[in-house]
């Protein structure tokens, strides 16, 4: 037989946000060959497009950083999206990774070539390169949902998703009207209501909300956090955050646990005891279950939907006009600026660019009934092709960052098949991740995002599309790889 030889592989990364600038940091540290593509001209992901008025971060900010890189200048318990721009640029900084990205790169296409065992990548602009493995940190929530709302197209104002804001529409003293009540909406409510004459929250669904504490950290803390990072360290892993994380996962994952009722219980009383308006309270009490839809975790937002600028229109749009948008009931809002929180599409991943991997098979036709990867990281039939917070993945109220990193540790193991010549490729069997599939469908049905409401988790048959298990579950499950429920072609021969 033959012996197997080492290889020094090719890697391609695909997106410079958070994901992709974990793996180009870690690939760096073992002085792999690799390339970051970037569609943008800036690195940052979510954290580059989003720059709407309001913008936090709902994890709190020492948990949300990358294990190997705590941060001791955050200004608040939460830390609002330039800091967190700010952080991945200074992270970026420091491990030298600007070299390695290609900026206004975005790829087109990735076609596996089984002769070769190679990725052969192919840009927009129609360059092309060979590479071993392809790195699929290319983000969930990227593509923006325009609602498909009559007329929208001849609002004479300006109009935006709140992904691509408008600095120069009018706000301040403003008739401002705010499609969508998602986490994106709530925010932007909280931090817009007393600059406007007027803000029109149209609201189809009313949300939840988690009390959670605010406060700014001092300059003696920030230094005392410099001087000390294990002051950081006692944050991010103490029992009150990790603690919260395991018990939001055994919460959602178990309808009758006494964590889902603590959940809902506070979310109630939390409700009932802020809003003053008997009108008001009525169009905010929603009527699904607490946690169906992401919860909204807010230290403001009862008290500043409460200001008399807001006005919550809870009836149904019938269309959008020239001045405004119009109610079925004849009401017409006019409007200054419209502003559309309406979410994005959730199911696109590495896409719009064309993945075929073997005999042909894409991930079109792969993810035609719903998105799906092996444990969220790998696909059939697709051979050394990662990907980072891919479909099927934890998703809730902690940080994806931990998520991104437990499951670069997986893959990281799968890679060292590849460098240590064990196999020239490798990818998960269909068996394997049918009976995943299988399990996980069954499992992501009784879980709360199942019970009852409409929210971006779930699939196009309602079937919530993560990860529907506990979060130590996940951590076990990353931890190292069964490799039975892999298929590995041929060693590289010496
Ligand atoms: O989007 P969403 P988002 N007519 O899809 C409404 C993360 N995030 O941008 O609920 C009228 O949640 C829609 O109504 P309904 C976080 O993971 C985190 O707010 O479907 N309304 C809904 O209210 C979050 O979950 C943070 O009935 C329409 C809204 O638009 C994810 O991003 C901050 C409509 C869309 O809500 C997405 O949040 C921000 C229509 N035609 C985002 N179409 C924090 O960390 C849609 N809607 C705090």
């Amino acid at each position: 037989m033959a012996e197997e030889t080492k290889r020094k592989l090719k890697y391609a990364i695909v997106g410079a946000g958070m994901a992709g600038i974990l793996a180009a940091i870690k690939l760096k540290e073992r002085g792999e060959d690799f390339t970051v593509f970037e569609k943008a001209d800036r690195i940052g992901g979510t954290w580059r497009e989003n720059r709407y008025p309001g913008l936090t971060c709902d994890v709190p900010a020492h948990a949300y950083t990358y294990s190997f890189e705590p941060y001791a200048e955050w200004k608040a318990l939460y830390a609002t999206g330039a800091e967190i721009q700010t952080y991945f640029e200074n992270v970026v900084k420091k491990h030298g990774i600007a070299p390695f990205i290609r900026f206004n790169a975005e790829v087109a296409a990735l076609d596996w070539d089984e002769a070769r065992s190679q990725w052969h990548l192919t840009l927009k602009d129609g360059t092309r390169a060979w590479f071993d493995v392809v790195i699929a940190a290319s983000g969930v929530l990227h593509h923006p949902r325009l609602p498909n709302i009559e007329g929208l197209q001849s609002y004479n104002g300006p109009a935006f998703h709140t992904a691509r804001w408008d600095n120069s529409a009018p706000i301040k003293d403003a008739r401002v009207g705010l499609i969508g009540s998602g986490s994106t909406g709530i925010q932007i409510v909280t931090a817009i209501n007393k600059q406007v004459a007027k803000l029109t929250h149209f609201q189809r669904s009313p949300q939840w909300v988690m009390p959670v504490p605010y406060f700014a950290y001092t300059e003696e803390e920030r230094a005392a956090f410099r001087a000390d990072p294990k002051l950081i360290d006692a944050i991010r892993y103490s029992d009150e955050y990790i603690g919260s994380v395991r018990r939001f996962t055994d919460a959602i994952t178990d309808l009758d646990s006494p964590e889902i009722k603590q959940i809902e219980d506070i979310c109630r009383e939390h409700f009932e005891a802020s809003i003053r308006d008997p009108a008001l309270k009525e169009k905010l009490r929603p009527n699904y279950r607490a946690a169906c839809k992401r919860l909204i975790y807010s230290w403001c937002y009862y008290e500043e939907v409460q200001h008399p600028s807001v006005f919550v229109e809870t009836g149904k749009i019938a269309g959008i006009e020239p001045q405004g948008v119009r109610m079925t009931d004849g009401t017409l809002h006019e409007l200054d600026t419209l502003i559309l929180a309406t979410g994005f599409q959730a199911d696109r991943f590495i896409r719009p660019a064309g993945v075929t991997g073997q005999g042909g098979l894409t991930l079109d036709k792969f993810w035609e009934r719903r998105c799906t990867a092996h444990l969220a990281v790998a696909v059939p039939g697709f051979p050394n092709f990662f990907m980072l917070n891919g479909p099927t993945g934890p998703v809730g109220n902690f940080s994806l960052i931990d998520i991104a990193e437990r499951q670069w540790g997986y893959i990281d193991q799968l890679l060292d098949l590849l460098r240590g010549g064990k196999t020239r490729a490798i990818a998960p069997t269909t068996e394997a991740h049918a009976d995943y599939e299988v399990r996980r469908i069954a499992a992501a049905k009784k879980t709360i995002f199942a019970a009852g409401c409409q929210s971006w988790y779930l699939d196009g048959e309602g079937v919530p599309a993560s990860w529907p298990w506990s979060y130590d579950a996940f951590v076990q499950t990353m931890s190292k790889p069964d490799l039975s429920q892999f298929s590995l072609a041929a060693p590289v021969a010496a």
